[in-house]
């Protein structure tokens, strides 16, 4: 099993908050020297030569130990691009599209998270948190672009998706980030408001959190763990099932109206 990486020390204490927000504390990618068993040979490497996945170390609030889950992404087909993926990737790029000028930039991720921090009033170190992850998430995408159109949106997810590198490693990195813009107090778990405030930044109707909660809540304590994020993460990007359960979850997803 993998473990998750210690938090990375550094430069955040000999910076100025203005330049922290900024600084995106990245270390650098791991190059993929090993060699691919028999049962890996079908990941593509794609992800690796597109200069994407520059993703850092899990933060304050993360779990130090591997995540459990039911089914490794390497477990999961390659993806095709089908039809009903692709929609599912348009309608994340509509919800970070936070300007609606049809491309996403680092603004609208800086955007969609000063939305939350204006909503939820927060100041210091969880609002420097959360901006710090949204642009986190940005690089992860855009690699070196300033801006993505949804084409290249999808299609550099796709890429990302089936590389060896987000199948093997950086699904990790990209799920504790990802989590972590989501549990705001950062106590390891995801609260049905946290839940609620999250949509709220991304636009999407807060009616719609109950629901999308409790399904990834499937131990039913009232809180998401990030082994049950993982989950409906994991789900959401690694299927193109148009059944699947999570289809209408994983945080900014909400395909049409909630019922
Ligand atoms: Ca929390
Ligand atoms: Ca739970």
């Amino acid at each position: 099993m993998f473990r998750i990486i210690r938090p990375l020390q550094g430069l955040a204490g000999v910076m100025r908050p203005a330049e922290r927000r900024l600084a995106i504390l990245f270390q650098p990618v791991r190059r993929f020297g090993k060699m691919l068993n028999s049962s890996q040979t079908w990941i593509a490497h794609s992800g690796l030569g597109l200069g994407l996945p520059r993703i850092s170390q899990p933060k304050r609030g993360m779990v130090n130990r591997p995540l459990r889950l039911k089914k490794m992404p390497t477990d999961y087909p390659l993806l095709t691009g089908s039809e009903h993926w692709r929609r599912k990737a348009r309608m994340v790029f509509q919800r970070m599209d936070a300007n609606a000028d049809g491309y996403l930039t680092k603004e609208d991720y800086v955007s969609t998270a000063q939305t939350l921090i204006d909503h939820l009033s927060l100041t210091g170190e969880k609002a420097e948190r959360i901006l710090k992850g949204r642009l986190e998430l940005w690089a992860a995408i855009a690699g070196d672009k300033t801006r993505l159109s949804a084409e290249e949106h999808w299609r550099n997810n796709l890429a990302l998706l089936n590389g060896v590198f987000f199948r093997q490693e950086m699904y990790r990195t990209l799920i504790c980030t990802e989590f972590s813009t989501m549990d705001i107090d950062g106590d390891g778990f995801i609260s049905k408001d946290e839940h609620a405030a999250y949509y709220y930044s991304l636009d999407i109707p807060t009616e719609c959190s109950k629901d999308d909660f409790d399904i990834m809540d499937t131990n039913g304590d009232g809180l998401v763990s990030i082994d049950e994020f993982a989950e409906s993460f994991l789900g959401f990007w690694l299927t193109e099932d148009s059944n699947n359960i999570y289809n209408q979850n994983f945080g900014h997803l909400v395909i049409d109206q909630c019922d």
